[in-house]
């Protein structure tokens, strides 16, 4: 079949929400599209252990600390499948890393801030985890099949970790005065990057349109940004919270104003000139390379185990 043709079938297909798999014809522009978004997701997953993680043998309390680990896990089981699902598209891991490691393949900005204390570990579950959960629930109906599966079963773990985290803040509120400080400052340092991890404005995201066109991303930037804003202000009100923006007003239609991002800001940090962004990539790279023995050995005993089959 020519290309055009079936490039008129490809899209047919998406506009019918037919699942596109992994053996199906796609354009070569869609397969690169969702290699990129897909790993630097799952980079995000596995990269965003690392501010919490840092916190497990600090917890206030055995179950905190038992909560913290499992959350952490969660993570990075949420990259082990976004990395199993982005190999369907012909990459391996390897590579991926690699992309990672040389810099090539970004993760969420929002992992190069640093968590300063519990508070912070609340304020990451509620904020962090409460923007992706938005973003992933968009996610769910994407028109690549593998990519929207695994959207569905992180969508369920991430909803208990954006509980955990407002439990966190809301124990703090019922505090005393130290800790209420303690919760506000946190919601003041996390509020504007976790706005940023949707990304630029709608007209100034140059991955929009065909991520719309090819129902890879379902709602816009703008739309989504403004979902989390629109339950997470109510949220943080409930429990004598304030959102660090001066200006920020309750609408008629029940949505809220907000004041704009500072984009200088957020793409200084895309830029790899965060506070933590040489820390965060120094650290994965060093775990890599001391991992190698277990993958090695992982590799090898299933070799064996495959030997022993064929030869039984
Ligand atoms: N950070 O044209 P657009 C989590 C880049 S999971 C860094 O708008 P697009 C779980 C963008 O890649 C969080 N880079 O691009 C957890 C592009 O650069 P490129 C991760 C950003 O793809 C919680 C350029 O700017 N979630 O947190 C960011 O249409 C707690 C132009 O942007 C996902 O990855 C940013 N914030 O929209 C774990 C969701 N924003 O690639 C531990 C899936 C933009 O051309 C603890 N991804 N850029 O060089 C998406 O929905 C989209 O890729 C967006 C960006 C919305 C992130």
């Amino acid at each position: 079949m020519e290309d055009a043709k079936k490039l008129e079938e490809f899209q047919a297909k998406i506009d019918a929400e037919i699942k596109i798999e992994p053996k199906d014809w796609m354009p070569e522009e869609y397969r690169q599209h969702l290699v990129r978004q897909m790993s630097q997701h799952a980079h995000s997953e596995v990269i965003g252990m690392q501010p919490e993680g840092n916190w497990i043998t600090r917890a206030p309390s055995l179950r905190s600390k038992k909560i913290l680990m499992a959350k952490a896990q969660d993570e990075g089981g949420h990259g082990l499948y976004l990395y199993c699902a982005t190999e369907t598209l012909g990459v391996s891991r390897d590579q991926l890393l690699n992309w990672l490691h040389e810099g090539k393949a970004k993760y969420a900005s929002v992992f190069n801030y640093p968590c300063l204390n519990w508070a912070d570990v609340g304020a990451i579950g509620w904020l962090v985890d409460g923007a992706a959960i938005v973003n992933q629930v968009s996610l769910q109906r994407t028109s690549y099949g593998p990519y929207s599966r695994a959207m569905v079963r992180i969508c369920k773990e991430e909803s208990f970790h954006q509980r955990q985290g407002y439990e966190i803040m809301a124990s703090m509120m019922n505090g005393t005065a130290d800790q209420q400080k303690m919760a506000q400052e946190a919601i003041e340092r996390w509020w504007w990057p976790s706005l940023m991890m949707f990304g630029p404005h709608d007209g100034d995201s140059p991955r929009t349109s065909n991520a719309m066109k090819w129902k890879i991303k379902r709602e816009t930037n703008d739309d989504l940004r403004q979902q989390f804003i629109d339950k997470t202000i109510p949220q943080a009100e409930l429990i004598g919270l304030k959102v660090p923006d001066d200006n920020y007003e309750l609408l008629e239609n029940g949505s809220y104003k907000t004041s704009d991002i500072d984009w200088d800001e957020f793409w200084n940090v895309i830029k790899g000139n965060g506070p933590c962004n040489v820390k965060r990539l120094k650290h994965h790279k060093k775990a890599h390379d001391e991992g190698r023995w277990v993958r090695e050995a992982a590799i090898a005993y299933n070799k064996k185990k495959e030997q022993k089959l064929q030869t039984a």
